[in-house]
């Protein structure tokens, strides 16, 4: 295991995205505090203590490989639940296309940034924070509903132990969903995708959509039902 362990820094997405030249593929970087975390657009990422995951992956695919690049993020959300449910007993369920809630509540959240240099792919930083052992007090700061492993369970964390499992599972289903993409986990992904069949509003870039959400194609995409008409999303978040 490839793992860079770093104190504090503004975000691992950025540390990764900096130093993505020297980092060799599949390299964990966590750091114990995040002082920038980022989520999508201008949205922060909270950091709540340092028994908590701020983690980013370094992912570094071949050319042959670009055509499920858009679907790490898919990925690591199954990963995730896997754990969740393996090892902590939980039944995490995930919001398209890559939120993993508990109950409603967020536990996770998944960030993927491309990095290039004078117009060529280095790779991809898939971060991901994961609250393992943030407090009730902690969660109610938050401005949308949250959760943590230790709220769930009662039982703190370890983190070092979480990070092993996360790495294992992530690598045992690797080799196939490079090769096959979302439709190597896509079984996985239905299995857990509470939206499925139920009226939703999406966000495609600034534009809301109301519909129900059909269905998911091979390709990890979501299909809308507006009206009568199935209009397919590529991109987008289900609010
Ligand atoms: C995300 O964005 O959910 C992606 C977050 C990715 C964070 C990781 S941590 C390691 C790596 N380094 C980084 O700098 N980032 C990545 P989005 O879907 O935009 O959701 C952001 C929203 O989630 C916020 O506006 C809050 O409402 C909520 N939120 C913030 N912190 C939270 C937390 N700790 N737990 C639950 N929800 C939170």
């Amino acid at each position: 295991m490839e793992l860079v362990h770093l104190k504090e820094i503004n975000s691992t997405n950025d540390y990764v995205k900096k130093h993505m030249q020297e980092l060799k593929n599949l390299t964990f970087v966590y750091s114990d505090r995040q002082t920038s975390g980022r989520g999508r657009l201008t949205r922060k990422w909270i950091d709540s203590g340092e028994d908590n995951l701020f983690l980013t992956i370094v992912i570094k695919p071949k050319e042959s490989e670009f055509e499920h690049i858009s679907n790490y993020t898919q990925y690591l959300s199954v990963i995730l639940a896997m754990v969740l449910e393996e090892e902590y007993n939980l039944s995490p369920q995930i919001k398209w296309p890559n939120d993993v809630l508990i109950n409603g509540k967020k536990i996770a959240g998944i960030l993927a940034e491309g990095t290039t240099i004078g117009g060529e792919f280095l790779g991809l930083a898939l971060g991901i924070g994961v609250n393992l052992n943030t407090s009730s007090d902690n969660l109610s700061k938050i401005d949308k509903p949250a959760t943590s492993i230790f709220n769930e369970t009662e039982k703190k964390v370890d983190k070092v132990i979480f990070l092993e499992k996360l790495y294992s599972k992530f690598c045992l289903l690797y080799d196939s969903f490079v090769c096959e993409g979302f439709l190597s986990i896509k079984e996985h992904y239905i299995k857990r995708a509470m939206f499925l069949k139920k009226p939703v509003s999406v966000n495609v870039l600034g534009v809301v959509h109301d519909g129900i959400a059909e269905d998911i194609t091979n390709e990890g995409s979501l299909i809308l039902k507006e009206k009568n008409e199935l209009n397919i999303y590529y991109i987008g978040d289900i609010l």
